[in-house]
């Protein structure tokens, strides 16, 4: 009894705090009843959180109890749970972590739980921070790093430690499970004892929640750290280096995850600096992690500016080392072959790889997409890559499928997502951005979810509770005047996005002066690498416009397996989003829709405008749905998106103009 009332004493006081410092993100309060929870007798913490999450959040039946169980069972894989009328069962204290979220999500959403068992679909699901030690993030919107700051005192002070569990909490209330906590651009300092100090710090914090800690590092610490006079991974001084750092790691932080290493790319030292292959590289830090269990996770980004098109260099690379890599590397895989951007084809790396395991790298924070300015739920961009047919082993290959262990026989899967958290209050900028890390856990536990789904959950769990407090909205109304509409909008919104930046297979024609948002097709200084320049990307010309990576061009096609690899080949049967992609076409091509090639590329321009003014209306309606901050912070931003939109589109048609001495249509908003 006592015991009851001093737990529902501490829930009170947690809720207040979350309800205070503004960071609830999803797992807003909400009212809950009281649970009785059976548990095992342990002394984990993980257990005491799950059992926490389920007292702070019942909103089932009053005085129900709840089973928490861990016993064998088949059918569960990875951190897997099973849902039962009595409760939850799971082979690991994460799965029964796992599923009490999922009972709470359920309540919270108006589902019913489902019985039976549910499984990730990879069993590492990862956040990669692109944060420096200084406190800086790389293509971060959203402020300073939450783990990192300027001054680099390395006191935790309590404030770091809340923000900490908040952001773990959040993760597993989701399912992410690990988290790389400094940018892929390492420094090399992050291994030296003060930093590791606060890395120890760090994973105390998440692993309550079931996250663990993960590091970036650079290549030649060894050398910059170390003082060793080469990196070289095949000498026998830098393998006994990275063998006393990771054992220097493991006494620390003893579930550390591993590395993830992003080298021979962007400048970054590499094996190849010293005649070795990626093979050798990542294998001489596998065998360092090994004894400990780790993982090194070895990016797959590479380009040159010797490759006469840069979306074929990865394949080129990594194809030949099938194989050749130790079972606890992972390759990790930009969605697509180029680099993020609104839409690309999946890498043709996705299921070409069949000896050796093979992850996708999505990217959540909006470094293409409009930053933390622009709306844009980046859910149905992984939907649209996951459901991608490789072909690579028959029809029905699909992205999803080539990585998750379905397809070969991974012997580890794993999903990461480049995040997009800083100190802000809504820890994203846009408040929208939320809805990309949690899509992001939720298709990493579930690669076959649906976005409209997702959308829904998350949508329930961001702003019901503001409807309640406002007491102004029915049910009915709320999910009418709300929900639907707002769905529509998240869902239209990548493509919105898509349509006024880079329409019809145009990629990387952004700004590079303004950070990567807004157009700049134009930008080619003289001297500039050719391959970070728009032109490179779009050849527009007074013959047409796209890059011919057709079987007549860099032949970047034939790194499709068939009957792709042919349908992407020929303009008739190649879709319209990847057709310039692929192709350079006269300006008067004859689409499938009739039009000509340069009037269909104004309409895309211009739809992408008139969405964004949809979203502001649709926007405009919520009013009395959503608290007056969140309201206004939105209205805003969408303000600023439609003014972006239009810049995109007035600026883009009127270089592209330039090559096709054609009118912009009548049906089109003439530029300003
Ligand atoms: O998208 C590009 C970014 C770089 C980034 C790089 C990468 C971390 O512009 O900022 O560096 O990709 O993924 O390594």
């Amino acid at each position: 009894m006592k015991k009851s009332f001093l737990s529902f004493l501490f829930a009170v006081a947690a809720f207040q705090l979350r309800a205070e410092d503004g960071h609830q993100l999803w797992l807003r309060p909400h009212a809950t009843v009281p649970v009785t929870v059976v548990a095992p007798a342990s002394r984990s913490v993980l257990l005491a959180t799950a059992k926490q999450e389920l007292q702070q959040g019942w909103q089932g039946n009053a005085g129900a109890t709840v089973t928490l169980t861990l016993k064998k069972d088949k059918a569960i894989r990875y951190d897997g749970y099973r849902i039962s009328p009595s409760g939850v069962q799971a082979v690991t204290e994460r799965g029964l972590l796992y599923g009490v979220f999922e009972l709470i999500r359920c309540q919270q959403t108006g589902q019913a739980a489902q019985a039976g068992v549910s499984n990730p679909s990879y069993e590492y699901r990862l956040l990669n921070h692109w944060d420096n030690p200084d406190g800086s993030v790389e293509r971060g919107y959203a402020g300073q790093s939450i783990f990192w700051r300027k001054d680099s005192s390395f006191v935790t002070t309590s404030r770091d430690k809340t923000l900490w569990q908040e952001y773990a909490r959040a993760n597993a209330s989701v399912g992410i499970n690990g988290a790389v906590v400094n940018n892929v651009n390492a420094s090399p300092r992050i291994l030296s004892a003060e930093y590791l100090a606060r890395v120890k710090a760090i994973a105390d914090v998440l692993r309550p929640y079931g996250v663990k800690t993960f590091l970036a590092v650079k290549f030649s610490s060894p050398v910059l750290l170390g003082g060793l006079k080469t990196a070289d991974p095949l000498d026998p001084a830098v393998v006994k280096w990275w063998q006393a750092k990771a054992k220097e790691i493991y006494q620390q932080i003893p579930d550390f995850g591993g590395f993830l290493v992003k080298a021979s790319s962007e400048g970054q030292p590499g094996p190849q600096d010293y005649g070795r292959t990626h093979a050798d590289g990542a294998n001489m830090l596998a065998d360092a992690v090994r004894p400990y269990g780790g993982l090194v996770m070895w990016r797959a980004f590479v380009y040159s500016p010797s490759d006469k098109d840069r979306a074929k260099q990865a394949y080129n690379e990594f194809v030949p080392l099938d194989g050749k890599f130790r079972d606890n590397v992972i390759i990790q895989v930009k969605n697509g072959p180029v680099d993020f951007q609104p839409r690309e084809p999946f890498s043709p790396l996705f299921g070409a790889m069949k000896k050796t395991s093979v992850m996708p790298e999505f990217q959540i924070t909006q470094e293409y997409l409009g930053h933390s300015i622009d709306l844009a739920f980046l859910s149905t961009m992984w939907e649209e890559c996951l459901g991608s047919d490789t072909y690579q082993a028959g029809p029905g290959s699909t992205v999803a499928r080539v990585t998750d262990g379905s397809v070969y026989p991974q012997k580890h899967t794993a999903m990461a997502g480049v995040a997009n958290t800083g100190l802000d209050r809504n820890w994203t900028g846009q408040d929208f951005g939320q809805a990309n890390w949690y899509a992001f856990g939720r298709l990493a536990w579930n690669n076959q979810l649906k976005s409209a789904q997702i959308a829904d959950e998350w949508l329930k769990q961001t702003f019901a509770g503001a409807a309640d407090q406002q007491a102004t909205a029915s049910a009915a109304d709320w999910n009418a005047n709300f929900l639907a509409p707002v769905t529509q909008m998240m869902l239209d919104s990548r493509e919105a996005v898509v349509n006024y930046s880079m329409p019809l297979g145009l990629h990387h024609i952004m700004s590079a002066t303004h950070d990567h948002y807004g157009p700049g097709p134009w930008w080619a200084p003289p001297k500039m690498r050719a391959d970070w320049t728009p032109p490179y990307y779009h050849q527009a010309d007074a013959q047409g416009v796209g890059f011919n990576r057709t079987t007549t061009g860099s032949n970047a096609v034939s790194q499709y397996h068939e009957p792709l690899a042919s349908q992407l080949n020929d303009p008739a049967t190649c879709p319209d989003e990847y057709l310039l992609w692929f192709h350079h076409l006269p300006w008067d091509f004859k689409m499938k829709s009739g039009n000509t090639l340069w009037n269909e590329l104004c309409a895309h321009y211009d739809k992408g405008v008139h969405q964004v003014r949809q979203f502001q209306q649709t926007w405009d309606q919520t009013r009395p749905y959503v608290d007056a901050e969140r309201f206004a912070a939105v209205q805003n931003k969408l303000r600023a998106q439609s003014g972006a939109a239009v810049l995109w589109k007035d600026a883009c048609l009127l270089y592209f103009q330039q090559f096709s001495k054609l009118p912009i249509p009548a049906s089109v908003e003439p530029p300003m």
